[in-house]
């Protein structure tokens, strides 16, 4: 199937959704196949208008007006924007939480069975430096006799049926699971096709590399900083950990996926319940690492995806990352400070 080198016969995002549910479910409807497409258009929408952005001066405060009179948005605004009207357009999503959006959105005129739960643009403190950013996603199927009400997405991240996200960084790449392992994708921007790159990714068993905003460190806890303290002292091959920390949750895990190493934002004693959102940073980086093969826990080293959020917008501590890695940190999670 090679011509003069050039591979020929490709597994375009479509194609391979289309493949995995003729494998695992040859009698469903086919909704969440076409959700799917309607997700992968929102991102490749976010792709383009991020790579436009400073040709067409899209960075600028929100809400503030430009020469012309326009408002300019800024590019999260407009990423919210993006992913609410695909959500909206694709007819088989009945409920959306979006991190931008204060309440639940639910769209009255669907009839779709699904639920999504996502932020649009994550990291987005990192745009104006050209730094990778992301959405990051999730999805629950409605719970059944449902029409579409919060308790739909007040779930434990265990009854997501898909999850993932797209980075926006030198290459677009897509990290997809359907709870059948993970799979990464990287839009080929020609075609307009999100290629397999990265078949049944698994994440390595251990690394030295941590990944922690070591600012916060005078916050954090006693075992935390233990747990730091002893990366950096050497190994036993004779080397410290390396400390590798973008500031943006989709670029730190996404090298934590591909190299292995540990990902962490505890909560501490400013921020008493961590930063990051339970239902769409947590959940779905929780679910795409236990499918790779890694593990995500709490500040109590409990699994992340049991725990069942009370708000939309709930947070907690997390760390993810390589199995081996999470499970040296448990014994400083549990201590008593
Ligand atoms: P955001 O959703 O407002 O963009 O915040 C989430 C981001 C994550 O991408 C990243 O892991 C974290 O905030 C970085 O926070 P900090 O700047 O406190 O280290
Ligand atoms: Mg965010």
């Amino acid at each position: 199937a090679e011509q003069k080198g050039i591979q020929t016969d490709l597994v375009t995002l479509t194609r391979f959704i289309l493949d995995e549910q003729k494998k695992s479910a040859p009698n469903a409807t086919g909704e969440l196949t076409l959700l799917l497409n309607s997700l992968q258009f929102a991102f490749k929408f976010i792709a383009h208008t991020i790579r436009r952005s400073e040709l067409v001066n899209l960075i600028g405060l929100a809400g503030v007006t430009n020469a012309t009179g326009d408002d300019q948005k800024k590019l999260d605004v407009i990423g919210d924007e993006i992913f609410i009207n695909a959500m909206k357009g694709s007819g088989n999503v009945k409920l959306l939480v979006s991190e931008e959006q204060e309440d639940l959105i639910v769209f009255e005129s669907s009839k779709g069975n699904y639920a999504v739960v996502c932020d649009p643009i994550d990291g987005s403190s990192n745009l104006d430096a050209g730094v990778s950013v992301g959405t990051i996603f999730g999805v629950y199927k409605l719970l059944p006799g449902s029409a579409g009400s919060i308790k739909d997405v007040l779930r434990s991240g265990t009854e997501m049926v898909a999850a993932g996200y797209t980075m926006y960084g030198a290459s677009t790449h897509l990290m997809l699971t359907t709870g059948n392992g993970v799979n990464g994708f990287t839009l080929d921007t020609d075609l307009g096709e999100f290629i397999l790159t990265y078949p049944s990714l698994k994440i390595p068993h251990t690394r030295a590399i941590y990944s922690i905003n070591e600012g916060n460190s005078h916050y954090w806890t006693d075992g935390v900083n233990e747990y730091i303290a002893s990366l950096k002292k050497p190994q036993a091959n004779g080397k410290p950990y390396s400390a590798r920390y973008i500031g943006s949750m989709v670029a730190d895990v996404h090298r934590t996926l591909l190299y292995g190493g540990i990902f962490g934002y505890p909560a501490d004693s400013k921020s008493k319940s961590g930063k990051l959102r339970v239902l769409y940073e947590c959940f779905p980086m929780a679910l795409l690492l236990e499918q790779a093969g890694g593990e995500a826990v709490n500040d109590k080293g409990e699994r992340i995806l049991n725990l069942e959020p009370k708000q939309v917008h709930e947070r907690s501590g997390i760390w993810l990352g390589s199995k081996g890695e999470v499970e040296r940190l448990q014994p400083y999670l549990t201590k008593k400070n």
